[in-house]
């Protein structure tokens, strides 16, 4: 079967191809998994929690309403990122045969009464995944369904599985504004390839070009985006990962990279009955 079920995951099996798939968490709609020709291409600790009482290290945490931690407005009340990566979402089923595709939708009714006071606004969220080939198609829809207007942020925070960070290299990003949560200043990116060579927490704003991961000078990742300006590189290095309680082993962060597609650094307002729709395409090329 193209499509398994637990309690707690969905797994997708491409139809021609075993070795192909991905695996999605129902809390969080977290995807932990995705193998193409049996390669596994996203990072998760060994310590990420799956047991529902925490969000996941790793694979693709959804990031919905808010990015970070808001100081001020409706949002501010609720925890980091959010409360969808919190939340345990429902699976919809199956939508297209070729590509395989699924979705998962969240409401109010899904989210536990203390963040639903935190953020209390009538929404929905459509979540589809497509597994192709090579590529992995994540695409997030967004609904008012109040009767008041709301705004939001929203990202899929993809931790990228990497052969070895001291050979990684982001492009894309040359001449993009940038707020640099770790030297706490902005300014436009003068490189033509961005590398890490110790902790890296940045926003790029307004990216209109197409962005890649590249080891040793070769493409692995192909990241295509609509409606989703903004792009997040975070690598967390020695001292933050070993901070972070469910980040195994501690040299984790040299297999890792997140590039996360998002749309941060404006909010999105939706009146009542709109909805607003962004999509991310990944293609493996290792
Ligand atoms: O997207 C980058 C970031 O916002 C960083 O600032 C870092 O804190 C990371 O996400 C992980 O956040 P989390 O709440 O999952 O520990």
């Amino acid at each position: 079967m193209p499509i398994e079920q637990s309690d707690t995951e969905i797994t997708l099996i491409h139809p021609a191809n075993q070795e192909t798939s991905v695996r999605i968490l129902l809390h969080g709609a977290n995807v932990l998994s995705w193998k193409v020709n049996g390669a596994e291409q996203l990072w998760l600790s060994e310590g990420a929690i799956l047991d529902g009482s925490k969000a996941v290290r790793g694979g693709i945490p959804l990031v919905f309403p808010v990015f970070g931690k808001a100081t001020e407005g409706p949002t501010s009340t609720l925890p980091q990122h959010g409360f969808a990566r919190l939340s345990t979402w429902e699976f919809l089923g199956q939508t297209i045969s070729n590509p395989l595709t699924v979705q998962f939708g969240l409401g109010p009714e899904n989210v536990t009464e203390s963040l639903r006071k935190a953020w209390d606004f009538d929404f929905t969220l459509i979540y589809t995944i497509a597994l192709d080939n090579d590529t992995l198609t994540t695409s997030l829809r967004v609904e008012n369904s109040d009767k008041v207007e709301w705004d939001f942020q929203t990202l899929f925070h993809t931790y990228f599985k990497i052969p070895d960070v001291d050979k990684v290299a982001v492009s894309g990003l040359t001449g993009v504004a940038v707020k640099d949560k770790v030297s706490k200043t902005d300014y436009v990116e003068p490189n033509s390839l961005v590398t890490i060579q110790s902790e890296v927490d940045r926003v790029y704003e307004n990216v209109d070009q197409d962005v890649a991961i590249l080891s040793d000078q070769k493409p692995i990742f192909d990241i295509t985006r609509t409606n989703l300006d903004d792009v997040v590189v975070w690598n967390p290095w020695v001292n933050t990962s070993k901070n972070l309680a469910d980040f195994k082993p501690d040299t984790g962060f040299q297999s890792l990279i997140c590039v996360e597609a998002g749309s941060v650094s404006k909010w999105t307002k939706l009146a009542p009955g709109e909805s607003w729709q962004a999509t991310e395409v990944i293609k493996a090329r290792l």
